[in-house]
């Protein structure tokens, strides 16, 4: 008989969000026991989860659920000192790079610091196994000087204090690597959708609001910058990179897209389309508008309330390494991810 192999244990800080909901998916499928870590919050946030376990009882033997906060370096510590899990994934952040406009020092405490704080205790609790995922993001790039493709070797030029944040915590897990020998990695994840994305980011913005123009419960969509390049992938797909990640032989930093450029426009264009919306483009700058062929009506405007003090223009990722060393890459290309939503926003809304 082959020996007992012990179930792995995770961590995951961020369980409530998008990325959190499909790697607790991901992990349970695996066997895995999973411990997360959600705020405490006046209103329900564990919509995502909610699949997963009993949210009011916390019965389960598989997923336990602690309330916690990376601002509070103690309640972090004394969780992953009572787990001493297998693996931590560090997906919580301010995560919204218009919003860290407006709370620039909040962003950086729980963005940057936050990370930190784990990293911390993982050090002083001397977790010598225990293996460390940093949410890294493309936003670090932030002002491309070519439009190629970038990888891991580009240099970082953030836009934002999201992206500031971000690349402190990026070089906080190198650094924690280095010095302590840490098995700490970073994925730099390009832009992931999902039904399950936050309503105040783009695509799902998008889809939710021409979906319901559509039903005629909503007249409009608002939006902002058309022409930012982004690469979207599924969060489906990602959540699989991240343990794939943390499963490779050592440490590392990873981009993880699919080198695929979309502008904003074209997204909304996409979801017009599949939704039977013929629009057309009149105006420019501000005035640009998107109206619907059929009722003669401005369906789509642009309010300058959504431009950012300074834009990330362009975003394209070259996942060759990944590709190559995890054997990692995208099941879903954009209009398979615009089908996803879609199905599911006209099931739902
Ligand atoms: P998300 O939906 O906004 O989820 C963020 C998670 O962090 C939520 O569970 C949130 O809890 C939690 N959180 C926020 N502040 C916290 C705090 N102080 N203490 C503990 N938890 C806190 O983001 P996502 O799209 O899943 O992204 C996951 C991670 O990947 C984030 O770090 C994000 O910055 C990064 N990232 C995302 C993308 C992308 O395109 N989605 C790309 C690159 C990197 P509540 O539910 O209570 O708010
Ligand atoms: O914006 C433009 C906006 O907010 C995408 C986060 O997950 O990905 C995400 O950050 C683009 C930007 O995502 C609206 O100016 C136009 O150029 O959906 P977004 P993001 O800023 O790229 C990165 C990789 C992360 O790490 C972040 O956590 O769309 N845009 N009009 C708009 N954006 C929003 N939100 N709302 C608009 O009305």
């Amino acid at each position: 008989m082959g020996k007992l192999r012990k179930r792995k244990t995770a961590i995951i800080f961020g369980i409530t969000g998008q990325d959190g909901s499909y790697l607790a998916e991901l992990l349970l499928k695996k066997n895995y026991i999973i411990h997360g870590v959600k705020r405490r919050s006046s209103s329900a946030n564990t919509e995502r989860i909610d699949h997963l376990f009993d949210s009011l009882n916390f019965t389960s033997k598989n997923f336990f659920i602690h309330y916690g906060d990376i601002s509070d370096g103690t309640s972090t510590l004394s969780i992953i000192n009572k787990v001493k899990p297998d693996e931590i994934y560090n997906l919580a952040a301010q995560s919204h790079v218009r919003v860290s406009f407006d709370v620039p020092e909040y962003t950086a405490d729980i963005t940057a610091l936050g990370a930190l704080r784990i990293l911390e205790a993982i050090r002083i609790l001397k977790l010598k196994k225990t293996k460390y995922y940093q949410a890294s993001s493309s936003e670090m790039y932030g002002l491309v000087k070519k439009r190629n493709s970038l990888n891991e070797l580009t240099p970082f030029h953030p836009r934002s204090v999201y992206g500031v944040s971000k690349v402190f915590a990026f070089h906080a897990a190198v650094h924690y690597r280095e010095a302590y020998g840490i098995f700490a990695s970073n994925g730099i994840l390009f832009n992931h959708e999902s039904p399950r994305r936050g309503p105040t980011f783009v695509t799902k913005k998008i889809v939710q609001g021409l979906v319901r123009i559509k039903k005629g419960y909503q007249k409009k969509l608002t939006l902002g910058n058309l022409y930012a390049i982004r690469d979207w992938g599924h969060a489906k797909d990602y959540a699989i990179s991240m343990w794939k990640i943390l499963q490779y032989k050592k440490p590392d930093d990873w981009v993880i897209a699919t080198n695929k450029e979309t502008t904003v426009k074209t997204f909304v264009n996409k979801v017009a389309k599949k939704l039977d919306i013929k629009l057309k483009w009149t105006g420019k700058g501000e005035r640009e508008k998107g109206i619907d062929q059929e009722s003669k009506n401005v369906i789509v405007e642009i309010d300058k309330k959504y431009f950012r003090p300074s834009e990330v223009d362009f975003l394209k990722g070259d996942f060759s390494k990944a590709k190559k060393l995890l054997k990692w890459k995208p099941i879903y290309n954009t209009d398979d991810l615009i089908e996803d939503m879609i199905s599911s926003e006209l099931e739902n809304s």
